[in-house]
């Protein structure tokens, strides 16, 4: 079901015969309608008459099964399967997801938020509204003199949006050079500000070059930050080797990867910090604790993204897997629009900065369908980003 309390969301309902019914998010924003068909087209009519206990023989055969494997759809959309069935696991055992995965390895997990404002003052305005709420890790994104509009930050509005509604992508304006020279000054003002113990954190969004990434990596090393996530663009892995031999900045990367294949190398090589791949777009809890496992082997930590573009059971899955995984480090915790929590009710808690899933069976989310109803999908997509001489960058 699309639905749009605030934005929109794709959800996957799966009923069991005995009429257990287990959610599953399939959001991948922009292109909500694809993933939405593959469900609906593709995958829906091969589950039916498939037992529901055989949650990794279902995703083998959505997965393996399959000739056209990958990419962020068909691996959003076997994501949304296997959160269901996990939930239907669960409600049918009467257990929570993260009993079944083990039972918890840590007591709470620590989360970050992001505090974002156009002008330095107003991002330490949101710091500090950030830390009264509790939170240790806070991500800071600011505008950058010289652009309109810039990643993680909405001009004259405290709350950041990726997407916007419209039939066409908005389009940016990007400076790389204007970014390099600011970035640095602002984040040393929030250091300056917050003082030496608060786990900073500061996303390049995939858009420097190996070389810019290097630099920008050294300069803030003084800053001692508790990630720079994204540097460079996700294809192109090798451009982590320059950076690494640069810096000693940690490194995060993989919000848009959706498969162990896209990170195996990455960590093995001990490339990255941390992992970033979202429990729901890369196949799954089931997919994920793999990825989990080998990152654990290699000291490399999940850290699983968790923007309002993934829906609450995304979420959820995410504070299973990581309470009861030992690579589980920190969940991204964007936050949501005001109206999704009339149609996600949600179990799992933010207390002190920290998440812990409830004790609900299943994912501990339901949602309503009624109530979604209420709230019809529209067409929204991410912004593009053009240069100064109007040539494609990278968003
Ligand atoms: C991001 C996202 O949360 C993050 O770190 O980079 O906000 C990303 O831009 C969106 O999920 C895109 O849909
Ligand atoms: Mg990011």
């Amino acid at each position: 079901m699309l639905t749009s309390p605030g934005r929109n969301y794709v959800t996957l309902k799966v009923t069991t015969d005995d009429g257990i019914v287990g959610w599953g998010d399939a959001t991948v924003n922009g292109r909500e309608l694809a993933v939405a068909s593959y469900l609906r087209d593709h995958i829906a009519p091969l589950l039916v008459g498939l037992d529901a206990d055989r949650i990794e023989d279902t995703w083998q055969y959505l997965y393996r099964g399959v000739y056209w494997r990958r990419g962020p759809i068909t691996m959003a959309a076997i994501g949304a399967v296997d959160l269901a069935l996990w939930d239907i696991k669960g409600k049918a055992l009467n257990q929570p997801v993260y009993q079944l995965l083990g039972g918890k390895v840590r007591d709470r997990l620590l989360a970050y938020t992001h505090a974002t404002g156009w002008s330095t003052p107003e991002l330490l305005e949101s710091v500090d509204a950030i830390r009264e709420r509790g939170f240790t890790a806070i991500r800071a994104q600011s505008g950058v003199p010289g652009l309109d509009s810039v990643y993680g930050v909405q001009r004259h509005r405290d709350a950041y949006e990726p997407a916007s509604r419209g039939a066409k992508p908005v389009v940016e304006v990007w400076d790389t050079e204007a970014y390099l020279r600011h970035a640095p000054v602002m984040l040393a003002e929030v250091r300056d500000h917050v003082g030496p113990e608060l786990k900073l954190l500061h996303d390049a969004h995939h858009r420097l070059t190996p070389i810019e990434a290097a630099r920008l990596g050294k300069e803030l090393e003084p800053l001692r930050l508790f990630w720079l996530e994204d540097v460079t663009p996700a294809e192109n892995q090798q451009a982590l080797d320059l950076v690494r031999q640069h810096t000693t900045t940690p490194l995060a990367i993989g919000e848009v990867f959706n498969t162990i294949w896209d990170c195996k190398d990455l960590i093995i090589g001990q490339k990255i910090d941390y992992v970033r791949t979202c429990v729901m777009h890369a196949g799954g809890i089931s997919h994920v604790r793999r990825i989990f496992d080998l990152a654990n082997l290699y000291q490399v930590k999940g850290a699983p993204h968790g923007p309002s573009d993934v829906s609450p059971l995304t979420m959820a899955a995410s504070v299973h897997l990581g309470i009861s995984n030992p690579a589980g480090a920190i969940q991204e915790y964007m936050g949501y629009p005001r109206e999704v929590s009339e149609v996600f009710h949600v179990s799992y808690e933010l207390v002190d900065g920290y998440l812990v899933p409830g004790e609900a069976p299943g994912l501990g989310v339901e949602f309503d369908e009624q109530a979604a109803a209420g709230f019809p999908f529209e067409s929204a997509y991410l912004p593009v980003a053009r240069d100064r001489d109007g040539s494609m960058h990278d968003w």
